[in-house]
C-alpha cells in the first residue's frame, strides 16, 4: 500500500528515530509500502519518518537507467561505521521537500551495517550516489534533513516556499 509522504516542515520530521527491536510481518510489510512509495514518487531512497513513522527503518534503490535490474535494499538500523576523507558533492533532492534541490557535501565512501528483512546481519562499502543516499537516508533517522546543511538563509527561504505548497495542497 502506498503511504502519504510527509511535506517538511513537519515535527515529526526533526524526530530522533527509536532502534527497531524484534522483526515482524508488520514491519516487513511497512518496508514493502515504503518501497511501493518510493517508486511510485518516483525516488531513489525513502526513511520511515518520511511516512510518519518514528523507527529506524530506510529503502533505497539507486539503479536509475531504465532496462537495468533493480536493487531494492532494506535496511533496520543501519549505521555508517566508516566514511572516508574523499568527499563527494550532489545536488540533492528530498520527497519531503519537492521540487527544491542543493548541493550538499558528504564522504565519497561509507561503510553500513545493518539487518535486513530477513534478519541477517550486513555490511557493504557504498560510493557515489549510493554513499551519498545512505547518508541522507540515515540523516533522515535523526531528525535531519539536507537543507541543514545550507546557509541559514537559504534554507529559510526552502522552508517558507514548502509552507506555501503546503497551505496551497490544504486548500486544494
Ligand atoms: O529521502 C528522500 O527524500 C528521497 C530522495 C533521496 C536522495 C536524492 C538525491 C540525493 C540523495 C538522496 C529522492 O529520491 S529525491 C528524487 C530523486 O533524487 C530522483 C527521482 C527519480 C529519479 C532519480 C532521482
Ligand atoms: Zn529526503
Amino acid at each position: 500500500m502506498k503511504r502519504n509522504i510527509l511535506i517538511h516542515p513537519d515535527p515529526r520530521l526533526k524526530k530522533v528515530c527509536a532502534p527497531v527491536a524484534d522483526l515482524s510481518d508488520e514491519l516487513r510489510q511497512l518496508a514493502d509500502d515504503m518501497l511501493e512509495t518510493m517508486y511510485d514518487a518516483p525516488g531513489i531512497g525513502l526513511a520511515a519518518p518520511q511516512i510518519g513513522v518514528l523507527e529506524r527503518l530506510i529503502v533505497l534503490d539507486c539503479v536509475k537507467e531504465e532496462g537495468e535490474t533493480p536493487r531494492p535494499l532494506v535496511m533496520f538500523n543501519p549505521e555508517v561505521i566508516a566514511s572516508s576523507d574523499e568527499t563527494n558533492v550532489y545536488e540533492e533532492g528530498c520527497l519531503s521537500i519537492p521540487e527544491q534541490f542543493a548541493e550538499v557535501t558528504r564522504p565519497k565512501v561509507v561503510d553500513v551495517t545493518w539487518m535486513d528483512r530477513d534478519g541477517n546481519l550486513r555490511q557493504e562499502t557504498f560510493d557515489g550516489l549510493w554513499a551519498t543516499c545512505v547518508q541522507h537516508e540515515i540523516d533522515h533517522l535523526n531528525g535531519k534533513l539536507f537543507i541543514d546543511y545550507l546557509k541559514p538563509l537559504k534554507r529559510q527561504m526552502i522552508t517558507r516556499k514548502m509552507q506555501k505548497l503546503k497551505r496551497e495542497r490544504a486548500r486544494a
